[in-house]
Protein backbone atom coordinates (compact mmCIF):
# COMPACT_ATOMS: atom_id res chain seq x y z
CA UNK A 1 0.00 0.00 0.00
CA UNK A 2 0.74 3.79 -0.77
CA UNK A 3 2.88 5.41 2.09
CA UNK A 4 0.26 8.52 1.87
CA UNK A 5 -2.48 5.96 2.38
CA UNK A 6 -0.63 3.52 5.18
CA UNK A 7 0.54 7.11 7.23
CA UNK A 8 -2.59 8.98 7.22
CA UNK A 9 -2.48 12.74 8.78
CA UNK A 10 1.22 11.49 10.27
CA UNK A 11 1.77 11.87 6.56
CA UNK A 12 -0.27 14.56 5.34
CA UNK A 13 0.03 16.82 8.32
CA UNK A 14 4.04 16.74 8.61
CA UNK A 15 5.73 19.11 6.55
CA UNK A 16 9.49 18.30 6.64
CA UNK A 17 11.04 16.44 3.69
CA UNK A 18 13.24 13.79 5.49
CA UNK A 19 9.63 12.67 7.30
CA UNK A 20 7.99 11.46 4.49
CA UNK A 21 11.75 9.64 2.94
CA UNK A 22 11.36 7.32 6.52
CA UNK A 23 7.96 7.05 6.22
CA UNK A 24 8.03 5.58 2.72
CA UNK A 25 11.48 3.61 3.61
CA UNK A 26 9.04 1.70 6.47
CA UNK A 27 6.21 1.08 3.57
CA UNK A 28 9.42 -0.40 1.14
CA UNK A 29 11.10 -2.43 3.94
CA UNK A 30 7.65 -3.36 6.03
CA UNK A 31 9.48 -2.45 9.14
CA UNK A 32 9.58 0.35 11.54
CA UNK A 33 13.01 -0.63 13.37
CA UNK A 34 15.90 1.74 13.94
CA UNK A 35 18.67 -0.33 14.47
CA UNK A 36 20.94 0.98 17.57
CA UNK A 37 24.15 -0.15 15.99
CA UNK A 38 26.31 0.11 19.45
CA UNK A 39 29.15 -1.69 18.42
CA UNK A 40 32.58 -0.60 18.67
CA UNK A 41 35.09 -1.28 15.58
CA UNK A 42 34.38 -0.76 12.00
CA UNK A 43 34.19 -4.23 11.12
CA UNK A 44 31.65 -4.90 13.29
CA UNK A 45 29.71 -2.21 12.26
CA UNK A 46 29.95 -3.22 8.71
CA UNK A 47 28.76 -6.48 9.17
CA UNK A 48 26.16 -5.66 11.46
CA UNK A 49 24.39 -3.62 7.95
CA UNK A 50 25.22 -6.81 6.29
CA UNK A 51 23.18 -9.42 8.48
CA UNK A 52 20.13 -6.88 9.39
CA UNK A 53 20.11 -4.13 6.49
CA UNK A 54 17.15 -5.88 4.99
CA UNK A 55 14.78 -5.89 8.05
CA UNK A 56 15.66 -2.38 9.16
CA UNK A 57 14.56 1.29 7.83
CA UNK A 58 17.28 3.51 9.89
CA UNK A 59 20.89 3.12 11.41
CA UNK A 60 21.37 4.72 14.61
CA UNK A 61 24.99 5.62 15.64
CA UNK A 62 27.52 6.99 18.24
CA UNK A 63 30.07 7.71 16.15
CA UNK A 64 32.20 8.75 19.28
CA UNK A 65 32.15 5.12 20.81
CA UNK A 66 34.47 3.73 17.27
CA UNK A 67 37.97 2.44 18.65
CA UNK A 68 38.68 2.16 14.79
CA UNK A 69 37.29 5.28 13.21
CA UNK A 70 38.93 7.25 10.55
CA UNK A 71 37.12 9.27 8.16
CA UNK A 72 38.11 6.80 5.14
CA UNK A 73 36.32 3.76 7.11
CA UNK A 74 33.57 6.01 8.04
CA UNK A 75 32.67 7.21 4.63
CA UNK A 76 32.60 3.48 3.60
CA UNK A 77 30.33 2.49 6.26
CA UNK A 78 28.19 5.42 5.41
CA UNK A 79 27.49 4.28 1.41
CA UNK A 80 26.87 0.49 2.99
CA UNK A 81 24.25 2.05 4.70
CA UNK A 82 22.92 3.98 1.75
CA UNK A 83 23.18 0.94 -0.50
CA UNK A 84 21.13 -1.05 1.95
CA UNK A 85 18.52 1.72 1.94
CA UNK A 86 19.03 3.14 5.71
CA UNK A 87 18.63 6.46 6.82
CA UNK A 88 21.51 7.60 8.87
CA UNK A 89 20.75 9.03 12.24
CA UNK A 90 23.44 10.00 15.00
CA UNK A 91 22.64 10.04 18.02
CA UNK A 92 24.80 12.66 19.54
CA UNK A 93 22.38 14.65 22.08
CA UNK A 94 23.49 17.91 21.52
CA UNK A 95 22.66 20.36 23.90
CA UNK A 96 24.47 23.67 23.80
CA UNK A 97 23.55 27.15 22.30
CA UNK A 98 23.17 27.53 18.35
CA UNK A 99 26.36 28.81 17.19
CA UNK A 100 28.13 25.92 18.84
CA UNK A 101 26.00 23.55 17.90
CA UNK A 102 26.42 24.45 13.90
CA UNK A 103 30.27 24.33 14.25
CA UNK A 104 29.82 20.76 16.56
CA UNK A 105 28.00 19.53 13.29
CA UNK A 106 31.36 19.62 11.52
CA UNK A 107 34.72 19.36 13.47
CA UNK A 108 36.59 15.99 13.11
CA UNK A 109 33.51 13.44 12.55
CA UNK A 110 31.83 16.19 10.20
CA UNK A 111 28.43 14.56 10.94
CA UNK A 112 26.53 17.45 8.79
CA UNK A 113 27.77 15.44 6.10
CA UNK A 114 26.85 12.38 6.74
CA UNK A 115 23.66 12.27 9.08
CA UNK A 116 20.27 12.20 7.88
CA UNK A 117 19.14 12.82 11.64
CA UNK A 118 20.30 14.05 15.24
CA UNK A 119 19.46 14.25 18.29
CA UNK A 120 18.96 17.44 20.26
CA UNK A 121 18.01 18.67 24.20
CA UNK A 122 15.85 21.72 24.24
CA UNK A 123 17.58 23.10 27.38
CA UNK A 124 19.83 25.75 25.82
CA UNK A 125 16.69 27.30 24.40
CA UNK A 126 15.11 26.59 20.51
CA UNK A 127 18.11 28.04 18.73
CA UNK A 128 19.77 25.07 18.56
CA UNK A 129 17.33 23.66 15.86
CA UNK A 130 18.18 26.99 13.57
CA UNK A 131 22.34 25.99 14.48
CA UNK A 132 21.92 22.36 13.74
CA UNK A 133 20.15 22.97 10.38
CA UNK A 134 22.00 25.66 9.69
CA UNK A 135 25.25 23.26 9.77
CA UNK A 136 23.23 20.94 7.50
CA UNK A 137 22.87 23.85 5.04
CA UNK A 138 26.54 24.76 5.13
CA UNK A 139 27.65 22.16 3.68
CA UNK A 140 24.27 21.69 1.27
CA UNK A 141 22.54 19.07 2.92
CA UNK A 142 18.91 18.62 4.73
CA UNK A 143 17.88 17.12 7.30
CA UNK A 144 16.06 16.79 10.73
CA UNK A 145 16.40 16.64 14.81
CA UNK A 146 14.78 14.81 16.68
CA UNK A 147 14.10 16.81 20.03
CA UNK A 148 14.43 14.70 23.40
CA UNK A 149 11.06 14.89 25.38
CA UNK A 150 11.25 12.00 27.29
CA UNK A 151 13.81 9.84 27.87
CA UNK A 152 13.73 5.71 28.30
CA UNK A 153 16.65 5.57 31.78
CA UNK A 154 15.27 5.43 35.21
CA UNK A 155 15.87 8.84 36.88
CA UNK A 156 16.29 11.12 34.27
CA UNK A 157 14.65 14.58 34.67
CA UNK A 158 12.63 15.28 31.75
CA UNK A 159 9.89 15.66 33.74
CA UNK A 160 5.90 15.90 32.47
CA UNK A 161 6.54 19.82 32.30
CA UNK A 162 9.59 19.81 30.71
CA UNK A 163 7.88 17.83 28.29
CA UNK A 164 5.29 19.35 27.52
CA UNK A 165 7.30 22.22 27.05
CA UNK A 166 9.73 20.97 24.83
CA UNK A 167 6.67 19.47 22.50
CA UNK A 168 5.21 23.17 22.53
CA UNK A 169 8.41 24.83 21.01
CA UNK A 170 9.56 21.82 19.21
CA UNK A 171 5.92 20.87 17.15
CA UNK A 172 5.69 23.96 15.52
CA UNK A 173 9.15 24.54 14.26
CA UNK A 174 10.24 23.50 10.25
CA UNK A 175 13.49 21.43 11.44
CA UNK A 176 11.96 19.49 13.98
CA UNK A 177 11.59 16.14 12.31
CA UNK A 178 10.36 14.85 15.52
CA UNK A 179 10.28 13.71 19.40
CA UNK A 180 12.19 11.07 21.28
CA UNK A 181 9.33 9.12 23.36
CA UNK A 182 10.04 6.86 26.18
CA UNK A 183 9.49 3.54 24.88
CA UNK A 184 9.48 1.28 27.67
CA UNK A 185 5.76 3.48 29.20
CA UNK A 186 3.50 2.88 26.91
CA UNK A 187 1.14 5.51 29.19
CA UNK A 188 4.03 7.94 28.78
CA UNK A 189 3.73 7.54 25.46
CA UNK A 190 0.10 8.11 24.64
CA UNK A 191 0.36 11.17 26.23
CA UNK A 192 3.24 12.22 24.13
CA UNK A 193 1.97 11.53 21.40
CA UNK A 194 -1.47 13.92 22.49
CA UNK A 195 0.46 16.22 23.02
CA UNK A 196 2.38 16.20 19.60
CA UNK A 197 -0.77 15.35 17.72
CA UNK A 198 0.14 14.03 13.79
CA UNK A 199 2.52 16.72 12.61
CA UNK A 200 5.60 15.24 13.83
CA UNK A 201 7.04 11.70 14.26
CA UNK A 202 8.10 9.70 17.39
CA UNK A 203 11.05 7.56 18.10
CA UNK A 204 11.28 5.55 20.90
CA UNK A 205 14.42 3.74 22.37
CA UNK A 206 13.75 1.75 25.80
CA UNK A 207 12.20 -1.23 23.17
CA UNK A 208 13.10 -5.06 23.67
CA UNK A 209 11.06 -8.07 22.88
CA UNK A 210 12.14 -9.14 26.63
CA UNK A 211 10.64 -6.02 28.83
CA UNK A 212 11.81 -5.19 31.85
CA UNK A 213 15.49 -3.63 33.48
CA UNK A 214 18.14 -3.23 31.71
CA UNK A 215 21.52 -2.61 32.51
CA UNK A 216 22.31 0.50 33.80
CA UNK A 217 19.02 1.66 34.51
CA UNK A 218 17.62 1.08 31.24
CA UNK A 219 13.90 0.00 30.93
CA UNK A 220 12.40 -1.80 28.12
CA UNK A 221 8.89 -1.69 26.95
CA UNK A 222 7.63 -4.07 24.13
CA UNK A 223 7.25 -3.17 20.51
CA UNK A 224 3.67 -3.68 19.98
CA UNK A 225 2.71 -2.01 22.49
CA UNK A 226 5.16 1.31 21.96
CA UNK A 227 3.77 1.18 18.37
CA UNK A 228 0.29 1.20 19.26
CA UNK A 229 0.96 4.00 22.31
CA UNK A 230 1.71 6.07 19.51
CA UNK A 231 5.44 5.47 18.44
CA UNK A 232 6.40 5.98 14.85
CA UNK A 233 9.84 3.99 15.22
CA UNK A 234 11.21 1.72 17.52
CA UNK A 235 14.61 2.51 18.67
CA UNK A 236 16.25 -1.43 18.85
CA UNK A 237 20.11 -1.74 20.18
CA UNK A 238 21.15 -4.50 22.04
CA UNK A 239 17.67 -6.87 21.34
CA UNK A 240 19.29 -7.17 18.27
CA UNK A 241 23.00 -6.85 18.16
CA UNK A 242 23.73 -8.33 20.74
CA UNK A 243 21.79 -11.41 20.29
CA UNK A 244 22.91 -14.84 19.25
CA UNK A 245 21.11 -14.22 15.70
CA UNK A 246 20.79 -10.63 14.78
CA UNK A 247 19.55 -11.18 10.90
CA UNK A 248 16.97 -13.52 13.00
CA UNK A 249 16.13 -11.08 15.73
CA UNK A 250 15.91 -7.86 13.71
CA UNK A 251 13.19 -9.71 11.46
CA UNK A 252 11.72 -10.57 14.84
CA UNK A 253 11.13 -6.87 15.42
CA UNK A 254 10.42 -5.88 11.95
CA UNK A 255 7.82 -8.07 11.93
CA UNK A 256 6.68 -7.23 15.48
CA UNK A 257 6.59 -3.48 14.34
CA UNK A 258 5.05 -3.61 11.31
CA UNK A 259 2.23 -5.76 12.24
CA UNK A 260 1.24 -3.48 15.14
CA UNK A 261 1.22 -0.46 12.42
CA UNK A 262 -0.89 -2.16 10.79
CA UNK A 263 -3.18 -2.80 13.45
CA UNK A 264 -3.03 1.18 14.16
CA UNK A 265 -3.79 2.09 10.65
CA UNK A 266 -6.96 -0.38 10.89
P1 LIG B 1 19.59 -0.72 23.79
O1 LIG B 1 20.73 -1.64 23.64
O2 LIG B 1 18.35 -1.16 22.99
O3 LIG B 1 19.26 -0.42 25.21
O4 LIG B 1 20.10 0.64 23.11
C1 LIG B 1 19.38 1.81 23.19
C2 LIG B 1 20.02 2.90 22.36
O5 LIG B 1 19.15 4.04 22.37
C3 LIG B 1 21.37 3.39 22.83
O6 LIG B 1 22.14 3.69 21.69
C4 LIG B 1 21.07 4.67 23.61
O7 LIG B 1 22.07 5.66 23.45
C5 LIG B 1 19.81 5.16 22.92
N1 LIG B 1 18.89 5.88 23.83
C6 LIG B 1 18.27 5.29 24.91
O8 LIG B 1 18.49 4.11 25.20
N2 LIG B 1 17.41 6.00 25.68
C7 LIG B 1 17.12 7.29 25.43
O9 LIG B 1 16.32 7.89 26.14
C8 LIG B 1 17.77 7.89 24.31
C9 LIG B 1 18.62 7.16 23.53
BR1 LIG B 1 17.41 9.65 23.92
Amino acid sequence: MQADVMWGSRWSENSLAMARVYMEAVCRKQSLVCLAADRSTMAELEQLIDEVGPYIAALKTHVDLVDDWSPDAWSAFCSKAADADLLIFEDRKFADIGGISRKQMSGIYDIRSWADLVTAHLISGPDIVDGLQAGWSDVGRQGGVLLLAQMSSRGNLLVPDYTGNVVSVGKNHAGVFGFIGNGSRPEELELLRKAVGDGKLIWTPGVNLAVGDGEMGQRYGDPREAVLAGSDCIIVGSGIHKAADPAGQAKAYADASWNAFVERCE
